[in-house]
């Protein structure tokens, strides 16, 4: 098949030859090529990102910050190397605002615990959407719930998109003091528009928190042109190992916000009577860092920026057309979300009279792996009316010929429940 170029695009990049990067696809699950279409789970991980972490265990580990000697200084030089790629990643002004977390998880509640508990009381409203992930909507309703604030949402349209207008009736129950939202939907893929979302909330005077899980691997990132207060990244979902991620924050929020975990490494000095916070990143880094995740994460923005954000973005583009193209074929199918422009890589879909899980079961016999649930978005679900979708998700390695395979799966499942 041949896929159509868009106009705007500088770059085009070469998916069957980066696939040759990555050893997973090397194997055929049921004797059939392995068709991963679950990136938006978690992505693959290239050589080059394996080979920096080994080297960096072979070379160069030791804990950082810690200690004088040669080796523990050049493990803390990884680490710090590697904040500096986020920073450079996301046009952060300061490297020292890049705090290492986990997931975008942990990230996120971060913010909660440390910005929330601090700021919200009753009367006050935190705002997300119809459309968000579970890490990015249960740490507001639980951390609303521990202050008195109350959680509103922004509807979703028909198409899977923001209905922006319900804003002004949302300002007018309260006094907004937090708007959360992504920026990518990881089961519609819809592309929320954040920098109109930003200018609202700062209408407001709220903070607007961006959880860039989706976003990060898919588009290019600048946190000071968006103008957002707090950003979490998902390591994992880029090409990056799991273990390592990124929130990114505004100095001075960061600097008035108490510690989210507290111990080792994090403070300035200890006493019997009183404990103070150390410097920015550390007094978000308690304990030992993922240091040789980190180190992994680094390799995946080196990784991704060669091949191109831009170039990264419009592969997605080109695979969502071809697979709402394609999946419109198989009878009985709906399918979710908006149109293929205005998506990112990823599409939910339903077989009529045919349980996800049962799609996802009979697809991985023929070496499909998607995903099939409620995708951690029961609150979307609930609005879509439905328990559970599947998922196909792709990314940059992901193939035109591993989307026909999805579909002539799908006429599988169809044949067998016939
Ligand atoms: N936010 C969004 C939009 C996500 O898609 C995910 C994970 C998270 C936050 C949490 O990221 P983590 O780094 O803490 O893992 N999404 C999915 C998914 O769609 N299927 O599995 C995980």
């Amino acid at each position: 098949m041949a896929l159509v170029a868009t106009a705007e695009t500088t770059r085009k990049l070469d998916a069957h030859a980066l696939r040759a990067d990555f050893p997973i696809f090397e194997q055929r699950p049921h004797g059939k090529p392995l068709a991963f279409l679950d990136s938006a789970a978690s992505s693959q991980k290239p050589r080059q990102v394996l080979d920096a972490m080994t080297t960096f265990y072979e070379t160069s580990y030791a804990n950082v910050h810690r200690g004088v000697y040669e080796l523990a200084e050049r493990a803390t030089a990884g680490l710090e190397h590697a904040r500096e790629r986020v920073r450079a990643f996301l046009n952060a002004p300061d490297a020292r605002e890049v705090i290492f977390v986990r997931n975008a998880t942990e990230g996120i509640n971060l913010v909660a615990y440390g910005w929330g508990l601090k700021n919200l009381g009753p009367g006050d409203l935190v705002v997300v959407t119809e459309l968000e992930h579970h890490s990015n909507f249960v740490p507001w309703q639980y951390i609303a719930g521990k202050t008195g604030a109350e959680l509103r949402m922004i509807p979703l349209d028909e198409h899977g998109e923001l209905e922006l207008s319900a804003l002004d009736a949302i300002a007018r129950e309260g006094n907004v003091k937090l708007v959360a939202t992504g920026l990518v939907s990881n089961s519609l893929g819809t592309i929320n528009p954040v920098s109109k979302l930003v200018e609202w909330a700062h209408e407001q005077g709220a903070i607007y928190v961006c959880d860039a899980a989706q976003g990060a691997p898919h588009t290019k990132i600048d946190v000071q042109a968006l103008g957002v207060d707090f950003l979490a990244i998902s390591g994992h979902k880029m090409c990056g190992p799991s273990g390592a991620s990124a929130l990114w924050g505004r100095t001075d929020l960061l600097l008035a916000m108490d510690p989210f975990l507290t111990g080792g490494h994090m403070i300035n000095s200890v006493r019997l009577e009183k404990t103070t916070w150390g410097e920015l990143p550390h007094k978000f880094e308690a304990g030992t860092a993922p240091m040789a995740e980190a180190v992994g994460l680094g390799a995946a923005i080196d990784y991704l920026e060669a091949i191109g954000l831009d170039a990264i973005e419009a592969h997605e583009h080109e695979l969502a057309a071809y697979a709402l193209g394609k999946l419109a074929e198989v009878p009985g199918i709906q399918l979710y979300g908006p149109p293929a422009n205005r998506r990112a890589g990823i599409v939910s879909f339903n077989i009529e009279g045919i349980h996800p899980h049962d799609v996802a079961q009979i697809l991985d016999m023929q070496g499909v792996a998607i995903r099939a649930g409620h995708h951690c978005c029961q609150p979307l679900m609930q609005k879509l009316g439905v328990a559970a979708t599947n998922r196909a998700s792709f990314y940059l390695y992901t193939i035109p010929e591993e989307i026909d395979q999805l579909v002539e799966g799908l006429h599988t499942v169809r044949k067998v429940f016939a």
